[in-house]
C-alpha cells in the first residue's frame, strides 16, 4: 500500500536522575561524595532508505518513544544512556513540527538522518556539588526531561524523471520496458493506483530514476480519476517525459481522444496543480507506434509538436521495443543537461 503521508507523535527519553550518595570503605573515614549523574535519555531519530518508498509502516505506529536515561549509582557511577528509536522512512520524506510548522528535516539521501526529538540530559550525582566549604553535599538534580513532538511526515518521491500522460498510453509499460520496476499493466485506465519509481541504467556505468505517476485526465485538480493527490511527486523530478498515443477510431464511437487535446488538457491539470510544473522541460513521446494507424499519425504529431510548439519528438514502442535506447539516450543527456537536446538523426523511427 502506498501512503505518502502520516502524523505521528514522538517522545525522546528522560534523562536519568543524578543519586546523593557516599564513599564507604574500610578504613576510609569521612568518604566523600559519590553519587553519580543520571544517562541521557535516546533521541527519535529518522533515517532515509531507498529499501522502501511508502509511509504505509506510520498507519499503524502512532507513537515513537525512546528509551529513558537509567539514574546515576553510588561508586559515581553514571546512568546508561537511553536507546535512541531509530526510523527508517524512504527518501523524500519530509518532516515537519505540527505545532511551529518548522521543518526539521527533508532526507533526500540514503541513509541521511535527522533527530527529530532529542533526549534529555541527565541530572547531576551528588559529587557535582561538592566544594571546599561544603564536602558532604546532599543535593542532586533529576534528569531532564525528553522533548516531545507531534509531526507530520510527507513524501514527495526524488526521480529524474516523471512520466505523464493520460491512462493506458503505456506509461508501465515504458517504465517495465526500461527499468528494475515491475509494476501491473493492463488494458484498463488506472491500472497504477500509485507512482512507481524505476531506475535506469544508460551507459553501462550511469543510472537515472524515471517515476510512473498514476493517469491524469481532464478535471484532475478537482479531483477527477485519481485526481491531484499524487502530482505533488512531480515537484521535484526537473524533467517531464510527456506520452502520448493514437487511439483506435471506431465507427459509431464519437469519444475518441486526440493526443493534441490529450497533450493540452494534462497540461493544463499540471499548471492548476502548480504553475511552475508548466516551465519544466518536457519531452513528447508517441507511444504504441508498432501499430500501423499510429504509425501513420506520427509525421503530422511530429510537425505539431516540434515545429509549432518547439517541443522535441520522439516516436517509440514501449511493448514492441522500437527506439528505446534512443529515449534512453535522450532521458539520460536530459539528466546530465538539465534539458532534452533533440538529436534528429538518432531519434529516427527506424
Ligand atoms: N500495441 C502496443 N500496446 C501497448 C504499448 N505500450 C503499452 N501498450 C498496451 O497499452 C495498455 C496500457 O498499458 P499500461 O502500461 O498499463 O498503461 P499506463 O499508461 O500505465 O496506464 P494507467 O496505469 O492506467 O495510467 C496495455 O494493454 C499495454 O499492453 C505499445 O508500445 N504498443
Ligand atoms: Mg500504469
Amino acid at each position: 500500500m502506498f501512503v505518502d503521508e502520516a502524523t505521528v507523535e514522538v517522545k525522546a527519553g528522560k534523562g536519568g536522575d543524578g543519586v546523593v550518595a557516599f564513599r564507604r570503605e574500610k578504613y576510609v573515614p569521612r568518604g566523600g561524595p559519590a553519587g553519580g549523574d543520571g544517562g541521557r535519555g535516546g533521541d527519535v531519530v529518522f533515517r532515509a532508505t531507498n529499501n522502501c518508498n511508502t509511509l504505509a509502516d506510520f498507519r499503524h505506529v502512532r507513537y515513537i518513544k525512546a528509551k529513558n536515561g537509567l539514574h546515576g549509582g553510588p561508586k559515581n557511577m553514571t546512568g546508561k544512556d537511553g536507546e535512541s528509536a531509530i526510523h527508517d522512512v524512504p527518501v523524500g520524506t519530509i518532516i515537519k513540527d505540527v505545532d511551529t510548522g518548522e521543518v526539521l528535516g527533508d532526507l533526500v539521501k540514503e541513509g541521511q538522518e535527522v533527530v527529530v526529538a532529542t533526549g534529555g540530559d541527565g541530572g547531576f550525582g551528588n559529587s557535582r556539588y561538592a566544594t571546599a566549604t561544603n564536602r558532604t553535599p546532599k543535593k542532586c538534580t533529576p534528569g531532564w526531561p525528553g522533548e516531545e513532538k507531534k509531526i507530520h511526515l510527507e513524501l514527495k518521491l526524488i526521480a529524474d524523471i516523471a512520466l505523464v500522460g493520460y491512462p493506458s498510453v503505456g506509461k508501465s509499460t515504458l517504465i517495465a520496458a526500461l527499468s528494475n520496476a515491475r509494476p501491473k499493466i493492463a488494458a484498463y485506465p488506472f491500472t497504477t493506483l500509485v507512482p512507481n519509481l524505476g531506475v535506469v541504467r544508460w551507459k553501462m556505468t550511469k543510472e537515472f530514476v524515471i517515476a510512473d505517476i498514476p493517469g491524469l485526465i481532464e478535471g484532475a485538480h478537482e479531483g477527477h480519476g485519481l485526481g491531484i493527490q499524487f502530482l505533488k511527486h512531480i515537484e521535484r523530478t526537473n524533467l517531464i517525459v510527456h506520452i502520448v498515443e493514437v487511439t483506435q477510431q471506431l465507427e459509431g464511437h464519437e469519444d475518441e481522444r486526440d493526443p493534441i487535446e490529450d497533450f493540452h488538457r494534462i497540461c493544463k491539470e499540471l499548471e492548476n496543480f502548480n504553475p511552475e510544473l508548466a516551465e519544466r522541460p518536457q519531452l513528447v513521446v508517441l507511444n504504441k507506434c508498432d501499430l500501423p494507424f499510429v504509425r501513420e499519425k506520427e509525421e503530422a504529431l511530429r510537425a505539431y509538436f516540434e515545429d509549432e510548439l518547439g517541443y522535441p519528438f520522439l516516436a517509440i514502442s514501449a511493448a514492441g521495443h522500437i527506439n528505446l535506447d534512443a529515449l534512453t539516450d535522450a532521458m539520460g543527456r536530459a539528466v546530465e543537461e538539465g534539458q532534452f537536446v533533440e538529436d534528429k538523426e538518432a531519434w529516427e523511427l527506424s
